[in-house]
Formats: structure tokens, sequence, C-alpha cells
């Protein structure tokens, strides 16, 4: 048996010996302090110095992320390693307490948040295994380089194997060369998931231990404890059962126009898609093959970056621009510290991290964007994207610290894409001139309207998909990890590998969110609530016409329910938060005002695909046998995987052809 904690504490009113022991394989059941004003105290002490080391950990990782020198690196892990110090000792003050014994709801609830759920219940030895099998991975992902695709086989050239993420990302979606993009996923993927897949299953067990150790039957129970209800589960899988006859007939009408595109060489007219040709590395947002599916080409597609040239708008206009649309909802002004600290452009003197950004600093005070604005459709959006962040940051800034966060992990990028809806809308781009594209045209309504589809429908079974794996690797183990991600993959998204794969693939690994253990089913939730949220402000806004058109500028009304989510931050339940949201009617997460966004177009897509045979797809041996191995026992591994290179040697040869292996 490992001790976790042993601690002798002096309250004011009385001294208490505390053993906390917990075994890796045994339940910890928490301390025996149930002295209110002992919690109240602590509570304090941790609502102070929280904050303290929030801003000590952003300020450092704000000073790398706008310039990137070993030194600032170096300061950067120093405050990020003693916040762990911080979480660990936190944990153990917090586990001193029987939380289910206070008497206060409000400090119960506080101290079963700092206590449950808690990699820092590991012994400290595990704890630093897991912190650091983490580290490693995000270090591994961060350096995978590929080779550039070359048809050119000129032996005196060099191919330097140099390409970064952002240049596969780039390359999967402007490429509509079926070898260079079957090149890049293939690189992508045989060189990011493999190398860390014996970490990952480590990380498993571990994570696993810690869960076990907070009483969860594994880190799967633990991650939903997060959201704190029992029909979590459900609920969502209510959701994307919702969402699929959408899905299905978005799917089914892609593939006509890709099947056009690539032929039967690549796409059985009534089968599953697959995934390289999707217009994004992991096939999960199909915005970028919007030209091949454009239903009504020669219609008004929204653009407006020609407009913001001519217009001659500058990085400061655009944030100006942004910032008038919330206080035009009644919304804060930015702070002036915003103003003075924020980097709004990519400076020439120094190296940066360029990827948009809020910070919140911790301190009531700072707040910063971070993004190197080009004057441009999309900077515009990123923009109002990021200021939402920051408007959520200074409404629930007077609410304790542990209550400074978005009622549940969807919520801040929920509220934030919720704005983008009424934004990135072709009746807003025309109230502040920008597009002069009628609204009211059918044609243009339904060009708009596949373009968000391709955003935001095609995302759905993706966003839902990722944890439903990894649910799955921490219930049933991880001797079948890579067949697993491509059977929910192809069961929600009707989506397979392009090319064989075998399990000492990790293709999961190829998505940054799992080695680097970031949870993924908030951006599904996220989803939800956008439109949830949208329906919210569009009603009180007075919207009449189709969800798809409003737009909530200028509208106090909308403000107020904005304003509302906002200023609670994570105090009150986010099924309250979801209650208010709905005037009472529902605590449930739904997929209703999706759908109904997205209606007009179900009808004309139910059109386009009537005379499709299976609308949908039809998953055959083969498409199965590109993934899953005859048989799982672990020591014929070799002769399934044996097996398979036969099957598909045919396949494998003119890989090897095209990819020059
Ligand atoms: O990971 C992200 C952001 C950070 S919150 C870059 N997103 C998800 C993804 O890239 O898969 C934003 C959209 C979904
Ligand atoms: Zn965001």
């Amino acid at each position: 048996m490992e001790t976790v904690a042993i601690g002798f504490k002096c309250f004011i009113y009385f001294c208490v010996f505390i053993i906390i022991r917990a075994n890796d394989n045994e339940r910890f059941n928490g301390g025996f302090n149930t002295n209110l004003d002992d919690a109240l105290r602590f509570l304090n002490e941790y609502d102070i110095e929280a904050a303290n080391m929030c801003f000590r950990v952003s300020s450092a990782q704000w000073a790398y992320s706008t310039n990137m020198t070993d030194y600032n690196k170096r300061r950067m892990i120093e405050e990020q390693t003693l916040q762990a110090k911080f979480d660990k000792i936190t944990w153990k003050k917090a586990a001193e307490f029987d939380w289910a014994k206070i008497s206060d709801p409000i400090a119960r609830r506080q101290i079963r948040m700092l206590t449950m759920n808690n990699r820092a219940a590991l012994s400290d030895d595990k704890y630093n295994e897991i912190y650091h099998l983490i580290s490693e991975m995000k270090d591994l992902y961060a350096h995978v380089r590929i080779c550039p695709y070359v048809t050119d086989f000129n032996e005196s050239v060099s191919i330097y194997c140099d390409l970064e993420q952002n240049d596969a990302v780039k390359i999967m979606a402007d490429s509509h060369d079926n070898l260079e993009l079957l090149h890049v996923w293939k690189e992508w993927h045989d060189k990011s998931g493999p190398v860390m897949k014996n970490k990952f299953m480590r990380y498993v067990e571990v994570a696993n231990q810690a869960a076990r150790i907070n009483g969860f039957q594994d880190a799967s129970e633990a991650m939903q404890f997060t959201y704190e209800s029992a029909e979590f589960e459900d609920n969502l899988a209510q959701t994307i059962h919702q969402i699929m006859p959408l899905y299905k007939e978005l799917f089914t009408y892609v593939r006509s126009k890709l099947y056009a595109k690539y032929g039967s060489e690549i796409i059985r007219i009534d089968g599953p898609l697959p995934a390289h040709i999707l217009g994004d590395l992991w096939g999960q947002e199909w915005g970028n093959i919007y030209d091949l599916v454009i239903p009504y080409s020669g219609h008004g597609t929204v653009d407006v970056t020609a407009e913001l040239l001519r217009q001659g708008f500058t990085p400061l206009r655009v944030f100006q621009m942004a910032e008038e649309f919330y206080t035009s909802l009644g919304l804060k002004p930015m702070p002036p510290e915003f103003w003075r600290y924020s980097m709004i452009e990519k400076p020439n003197s120094r190296k940066v991290q360029c990827t948009a950004s809020a910070w919140d600093f911790c301190n009531k005070m700072d707040y910063r964007i971070k993004q190197c604005t080009e004057v441009d459709m999309k900077n515009l959006i990123a923009t109002h994207h990021e200021m939402a962040h920051i408007q959520y940051y200074l409404y629930y800034a007077d609410q304790p610290f542990i209550y400074r966060d978005g009622a549940n992990p969807g919520f801040h990028e929920g509220v934030a894409n919720a704005v983008i809806l009424s934004v990135f809308n072709p009746t807003h781009f025309y109230r502040m001139g920008l597009s002069r594209n009628r609204t009211d045209i059918y044609e243009n309504n339904i060009n708009f309207l596949m373009l968000m589809a391709l955003r935001k429908v095609a995302y759905a079974p993706f966003a839902y998909v990722v944890d439903q794996w990894r649910y799955q690797i921490f219930q049933q183990g991880v001797t079948k990890m890579n067949s697993e991600w491509w059977k929910l993959r192809l069961r929600y998204q009707g989506v397979v590998p392009p090319i064989p794969r075998f399990e000492s693939h990790f293709d999961a690994a190829a998505k940054r969110h799992i080695p680097a253990d970031i949870p993924y089913v908030k951006y599904y939730i996220a989803l939800l609530l956008e439109f949830q949220i949208h329906k919210a402000m569009c009603t009180a806004a007075g919207h009449t016409g189709p969800l798809h058109t409003c737009d909530i500028y200028r509208s106090r009304e909308a403000g107020r329910v904005l304003i509302d989510i906002l200023k609670v931050g994570k105090a009150r339940h986010w099924q309250d938060v979801v209650k208010m949201l709905t005037r009472g009617k529902s605590d449930k997460l739904s997929a209703e005002p999706l759908l109904e966004y997205f209606e007009p177009l179900l009808e004309w897509l139910k059109q386009a695909n009537k005379y499709e045979k299976v609308v949908g797809w039809m998953s055959n041996k083969k498409d199965v046998a590109l993934y899953q191995p005859l048989v799982y026992s672990k020591s014929n591994r070799n002769m399934v995987d044996i097996y398979n290179l036969i099957v598909f040697s045919v396949i494998a040869y003119k890989s090897s052809l095209v990819l020059n292996i």
C-alpha cells in the first residue's frame, strides 16, 4: 500500500491528525474534516493563491508565445511545473475534507470539484509519470515532420522531409490531386501515431489508476464526471441520432460529387468515403471541398475579403468593428489594458506563435488577444470569435476563481461560435456594408447553407466519435486501438482509411488532442450549444424568418440573454444555464436548433439525392478489412497482419507505385 499523503494540520479551533491513504488499486474516500469554517478558510486561500498562480503561468506563457526565445521557454516550463506542484498540494489540502458532509452547499460543491476526478490523487511518482508521458507525447507530436509529395524523381534533387502539421493541413485543404492527398495522409498518419503508441498505452494504465483512486470505474467515467450529469451519455447519443438523417443526406450528396471528380477507383457509389479526399487532414471538417460540391455555381458566395481591402480596413479597424458588435448588444467595451497589451499584428522583429487566442490573466484587469491579423474575412470572423471569449472572461470576473470558466467545457466555444452565426452571415455583411449580395435569393441561401453544413454538420459525427473512442480504450483496454478507431469512424461518419491499416498503426493519435490528453467531446457539446444559444438570442431579438438569416447585431434583448449566460460562469450547474436559455423549457442539450437552421438545405438535399440508390453508406467486408484484422488474439497478431498484407497486396502494390515506397 502506498501512502498518498500524511499530514499534520492545525486549525484555529482544533487540531487533527490526518492520514490520507490510498493505494493505486484502492478507492480514495476523502478525509475526515467536516468543519465549515476550515473549509471556507481553505477555499478563500485557494481563491487568492490559484488566481495568483494562474497570473504567473499566463504571464510566462504569453511571454513565450509572443517572443519565442529559449529563455522565455525555460521560464514558461518553470512556471508550469510550479503549477503542477500547486495543483498537487491543493488536492492534498482539499482531500483532508469529507466534502459530502460539509453543511454549506456552495463550499461542498467547490471542495468536491477540487477533490474528485483529480490525477493528483496518484502517488507522487505516478503523478510525475503521467505528467511526463503527456509532455513527451505532445513533444513527439509537435516534432512530426513529413516528406513532400514528389513526382519528379530527379536524383540530383534532394528531398527534405521537413513539412509540419500546418503544411500538411494546407495541402489537404488546397489539393484535389488524389495521389498527393494520399501521400500526405499516409505520411502524417504513419509518422505521428506509431512513435507514441507505447507511451499512450502506459498513459491509459496510469489514467485508469488515477480514476479508480477517485472512485470511478475507469478514466472514461472520470472524464464524464466533469459534466455532473447521470444522463449525459444518453443525452449525447440522442442528439447524434437526431443529426444522422441530415448528415446522411449531406454525405450522399458530397459522395456523388466526389465520385464525379475522383471516379470509381477511389469511391464506391453506395459506399463509405476514403478519409483523404475530404479537404482535411483528419476528415473532420469539409469546408475546403466547397468548390467541388457547390450547389449553384455562379451564384453568390460569402466572401467579404475584397471589400474589406477596398474599404481600407486595417487590423486595428477589424478589432474595433468586433468591439462595436459587442457594444451594440449592450456588452462591455474592451478595457484599456486590452488595447495596450494585445498582440493584434505579427511583429517583424521576433518569432511568435500565430494561432489566434484569447487570454485571461486572472487578475480581473488584464485580458488580451494574440492574433497575427491579416485583413481578410477569416480574420474578421476570428477576431469576433476571440473577443467573445474575452467577454466571457469580463463577465465572470467577479465569480470566485474556481467558477471563472464556462458552465461546462463546451460553453466557451459554444458561446463564441453562437455569436459567429450572426456575424458570418449574408444578412450581417449586407447590413455592415461589406456585401451587396441580395439575401433573399434562394440559390444564394442554399450555397451559404451548404458551406455551413460542410463545416458544422459534417463535423458533428467526428466530434462525437473522438471521445467515444477514448472512452472505449479506457474501458476495454489497448489491444484493438486502431481497429476500434476506424470502426467508430465508419459507423458514425461513413469514413474509411484510404489504405490498409493495422494494429501497428495508431491513427487516432494523428489528432493532437489524443496525445495531448485534451478532452474532445466538449467540441461536440459546443456545436449543439452554438445553435441552442443562437436560437435563444434570435428569439429574444424578435427574429422572424429562417434561423440562418438571423443577425443579433444591435439587439439589446439578445445581449441580455448572452450576459445572463456569461456572468454565472461555472457557478451554476450547466443544465440550469441551459434552462435559462430555453426559458425553462428544457435543461438538455438539443440538436433541434441545429436542425432548424439547416431545414431549407435538408429539403434541397432530399431533392438532389432523389435518384441516389443509397442515402448514407453500405459497408462491406472489404471496407471493414481495411482496418480490421481477422482475429484479435495477441499471439497471432503478426499472422493477422501478414494475412492483411496478402489481402491487400494489390492495393499495397498500387500504393507503393504511387507513394514510391
Ligand atoms: O482544438 C481546437 C482549437 C483549440 S480550442 C484549436 N479546435 C478543435 C480542433 O481543432 O479539432 C477548434 C475546433 C475543434
Ligand atoms: Zn475559441
